[in-house]
C-alpha cells in the first residue's frame, strides 16, 4: 500500500477519499466502452483502460469540480475522458517506435498482446471516445462550459501539451538537456493533462475566475512536481512496485531531474512546488482539503 493513509488535521480522511474516487472512476470507466467493434478493438481499449493506475486524473477533476461548488457527478464523464486520453498516451508511448517498452500497469504493454497496429488503434479510438464522453455522453452540464472543456483537452492533449512534450523528450535521448528544456518537457509531457484535470473539474462546477487562475498556478505545480517525483522513483522504485520498467530513463539516456540536480535537491524542488500548490489555495483553505492532500500525496507516493 502507498504512503496515502494520512489523515488530515481537520478529519479530512484522505485515504478513504482517494479509495471512494477510485470506486467511482473504476466504475465510471467500466461503463464507459461499448459497442466498439470489432471485438478486438474493445478488447484492447478495456485491457489498457482497466488495468488500473492511480487514477489521479479524474480524481483530481471530481475534486476540484466539487472546491468550485459544482456536483461531482456531472464532471464523471470528463474524468472518464481525462483517463483515456492518459492511457492512449501510455498506449502509444509504449510502442516501439516510442518509449518501445513491454510493461505497464503491472502487465504486458498493449503491443505485446495485442500487436502494434491494434494498439495504435485503441489509443485512436481511446483519444477520440474521450471527446465523446464530453460532448454526447455530459447530460446535465451546460453547453458553453463543455465547449471550454473541449477546448482544454485539446490543448492538453495535442501539439501544445502531449504531443509537443513527448516530441522534445524524443529528441533530447542521448543528448546534453537543460533544466529549462526538462522543465518544457515536463510541464508538456505530463503537466499539460494534469492541468486539464484540474481546470476542467473547475470549469464544469462552474468556478469563478479567481479560482480558475489559482487552480492554473496550482495544477502547474503539481505536473512539474508529479513528474519530478516519477524522476526520482525511475531510479528509487522497483519494477514491482512501479508496474513498469525501472531504471528505464538511464537505459534511454534521458535527462532527468535526478540527473541534473541529485536526488535530494529534486526531491526539494518537488516539495517545494507542492507547498506552492497549496499555497494559491488558502483562501479556499477547508473545501479544498482533497486537493490540497492530492498535492502532498504526489511527493509522498512511492509507485
Ligand atoms: C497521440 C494525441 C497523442 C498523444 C500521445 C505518447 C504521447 C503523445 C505522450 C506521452 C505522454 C506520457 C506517457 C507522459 C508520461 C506521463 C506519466 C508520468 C505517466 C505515468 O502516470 P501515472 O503515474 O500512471 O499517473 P498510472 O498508471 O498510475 O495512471
Amino acid at each position: 500500500m502507498p504512503a496515502m493513509t494520512a489523515v488530515v488535521a481537520s478529519g479530512f480522511d484522505f485515504s478513504q477519499f482517494l479509495e471512494a474516487g477510485r470506486r467511482k472512476v473504476e466504475e465510471a470507466l467500466d461503463g464507459s466502452l461499448g459497442p466498439e467493434r470489432p471485438e478486438s478493438l474493445r478488447e484492447a481499449m478495456r485491457y489498457s483502460l482497466l488495468a488500473g493506475g492511480k487514477r489521479l486524473r479524474p480524481i483530481l477533476c471530481l475534486a476540484s469540480c466539487e472546491l468550485a461548488g459544482g456536483d461531482a457527478a456531472l464532471a464523471l464523464p470528463t474524468a472518464t475522458a481525462l483517463e483515456m486520453i492518459h492511457t492512449m498516451s501510455l498506449i502509444h508511448d509504449d510502442l516501439p517506435a516510442m518509449d518501445d517498452d513491454d510493461l505497464r500497469r503491472g502487465r504486458p504493454t498493449n503491443h505485446k498482446v495485442y500487436g502494434e497496429a491494434t494498439a495504435i488503434l485503441a489509443g485512436d479510438a481511446l483519444l477520440t471516445r474521450a471527446f465523446e464522453m464530453v460532448a454526447l455522453r455530459s447530460p446535465g452540464v451546460p453547453p458553453e462550459r463543455l465547449l471550454k472543456v473541449v477546448g482544454e483537452l485539446s490543448l492538453a492533449a495535442g501539439a501544445p501539451g502531449l504531443v509537443g512534450g513527448q516530441i522534445v523528450d524524443l529528441a533530447s535521448e542521448g543528448v546534453e538537456v537543460d533544466l529549462d528544456t526538462l522543465e518544457y518537457i515536463h510541464l508538456h509531457k505530463t503537466g499539460a493533462l494534469l492541468q486539464a484535470s484540474v481546470l476542467t473539474g473547475a470549469l464544469i462546477g462552474g468556478a469563478d475566475d479567481d479560482l480558475i487562475e489559482a487552480l492554473r498556478t496550482y495544477s502547474r505545480a503539481i505536473g512539474l512536481a508529479f513528474q519530478i517525483i516519477d524522476d526520482i522513483l525511475d531510479v528509487t522504485a522497483s519494477s514491482e512496485v512501479l508496474g513498469k520498467t525501472a531504471g528505464k530513463d538511464l537505459t534511454a539516456d534521458k535527462t532527468t531531474y535526478p540527473k541534473l540536480l541529485g536526488l535530494e535537491e529534486s526531491k526539494a524542488r518537488a516539495e517545494a512546488l507542492v507547498s506552492e500548490a497549496c499555497e494559491v489555495l488558502n483562501p479556499w483553505a477547508e473545501k479544498a482539503q482533497p486537493l490540497l492532500a492530492l498535492a502532498r500525496y504526489i511527493t509522498s507516493r512511492d509507485r
